[in-house]
């Protein structure tokens, strides 16, 4: 791998431009982006003419190497990032699970866990319960450790979740550090009632996992969430959006003009719920992940709200377990551990659903797949563009040619795929990450160790205008009513 490179003759493609030009890179940045470029021979030159040239995929939302319902999930930090780049990923954001309730001990294991990582990474924060000495730690997270964003859990109940007094708890410490708060939304003390009326009707396979926990739970701990994210006044975001009816609570928080993020995952986009009915229970289990995939219909309305701009950016969570760990749960749904993969498929089923169906611009791809989650956690333009001064993360996209996805040729360690014999159009045939040649005639060349942790500032576009509006309520709270003292 040079040091110096030329990506000759591509259409360079950015959220909210695009041109043909030649992009030169030297030592992991670009350096400039201008047609017809001269550079001296010790340059490797790669031909991009008749491709696209954009920022490589950032995905907001994976758990590589998490300990979880029992077991680990098998993609590390390193086979979960070298899927990611065969498939056009450069950057992902992980969530540290705390240890013992500590975040700091919990950010040291994820750092051990990263020192493989051959690909740039991020971290959010899990908050599993609050108390003074998590409020001090996320402080020491956002100033001193690069993290600006904390994800709560309304489910999972006896383990990950929150109560509405902790997550507002939550909210108010993540506003006062302007760190952005997440949310899983469902509601997890139904989701175990639900799955304790499925037991009690004998419904123990996969299936009774989609139905023990339905997109009304989702609705509801949406709203909620929302509603109290607007009670504290900060912006929210909402990770995997899987049904139309948080969606629809998003859409409606939004047009009042409250900062709400959505973040619908491949998963949803893309699959329905059929797969949960499977007779065989290998392909049925490999399918359980929470929030569940939905029915037909929810995946194509989650399609239109990427495309008008009610959802803005696409993750994965990609949580991957193979087929002897999703057998825990061969005689109980509530065993098999929750997840499916997606890192390496995200870029091509996203172009291939969202811009060859017509959905969505080629600038808007790379805004969904990029950029936006740059922006959102604050690292934009070092990363999420292809302008001089960004890291050189950079993908070239033939779209002509054609992807196919199986477990046989797939780079994640899992044994199943849940887009098992998916074809389509437009494929990912060079990856550059840090300004290294990392995937190209279909080969892997990953080096441990060469990713870099990418801090992440607290905010500044999210919250400009909360003071102000802090301002005008607290200011109408502050006038209380004057009554006279005669008590006739
Ligand atoms: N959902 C999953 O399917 N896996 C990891 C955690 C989650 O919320
Ligand atoms: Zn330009
Ligand atoms: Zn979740
Ligand atoms: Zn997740």
């Amino acid at each position: 791998s040079s040091t110096k490179l030329l990506i000759k003759g591509g259409t360079v493609v950015n959220a909210h431009h695009q041109e043909v030009a030649d992009v030169y890179v030297e030592d992991g940045i670009i350096v400039a982006v201008k047609p017809d470029l001269k550079v001296t021979d010790d340059v490797k030159v790669i031909d991009a003419t008749g491709k696209f040239v954009m920022p490589g995929g950032i995905d907001p939302h994976t758990h590589l190497a998490m300990e979880f319902m029992g077991t680990e999930t098998i993609d590390d930090f390193f086979s979960g990032q070298a899927a990611a780049l065969a498939g056009g990923t450069t950057m992902h954001i992980d969530f540290v699970i705390p240890v013992n309730g500590s975040l700091i001990a919990g950010l040291e294991s994820y750092e051990e866990k990263a020192k493989k990582s051959c690909m740039d990474y991020g971290f959010h924060m899990a908050i599993t319960k609050f108390d003074d000495s998590v409020s001090r730690d996320m402080e020491i997270m956002v100033k001193e450790k690069g993290i600006n964003s904390f994800k709560f859990f309304l489910a999972y109940k006896g383990s990950l979740m929150v109560n509405d007094e902790l997550l507002l708890e939550g909210l108010k410490r993540c506003k006062s550090l302007g760190a952005l708060a997440m949310v899983h939304a469902e509601n997890g003390d139904a989701v175990f009632e639900g799955q304790k009326r499925m037991i009690q009707l004998g419904i123990t396979g996969p299936e009774g996992h989609a139905l023990s926990r339905p997109p009304l739970l989702e609705g509801e701990a949406t709203a909620r969430a929302i509603r109290l994210a607007g009670f504290v006044n900060t912006p929210l975001y909402v990770v995997h959006v899987m049904s139309i009816d948080a969606m629809e609570e998003i859409a409606k928080a939004r047009k009042s003009g409250q900062r709400v993020v959505g973040e619908p995952v491949v998963s949803g986009l893309v699959l329905d719920d059929s797969g949960l009915w499977d007779s065989d229970f290998a392909t049925a289990s490999k399918f359980v992940m929470s929030p569940p995939i939905r029915a037909a219909g929810h995946n194509k309305v989650l399609q239109g709200a990427l495309s008008n701009g009610v959802l803005q950016l696409v993750g994965t969570d990609h949580c991957v377990f193979n087929s002897t760990q999703k057998a825990f749960g061969i005689d109980d749904f509530r065993k098999i551990p929750n997840g499916v993969n997606g890192i390496e498929e995200r870029m091509h089923l996203v172009w291939d659903t969202m811009v060859e169906s017509g959905q969505i611009s080629i600038n808007d791809f790379v805004r969904v797949t990029s950029t936006e989650c740059a922006r959102v956690f604050n690292i934009y333009p070092r990363k999420g563009a292809i302008i001089a001064g960004s890291d050189a993360d950079i993908i070239i996209l033939n779209p002509n040619s054609s992807f196919e996805i199986n477990a046989r040729s797939h780079h994640s360690r899992t044994d199943t795929n849940v887009y098992e014999g998916r074809r389509g159009k437009g494929k990912v045939e060079v990856t550059i990450a840090g300004g290294r040649v990392v995937w190209e005639n279909n080969e892997l060349k990953v080096v441990p160790g060469s990713g870099k942790y990418i801090e992440m500032p607290p905010f500044n576009y999210l919250f400009s205008g909360i003071d102000k509006a802090d301002a005008s309520y607290l200011s109408s709270l502050n006038a209380p009513v004057k009554r006279s003292k005669s008590t006739t």
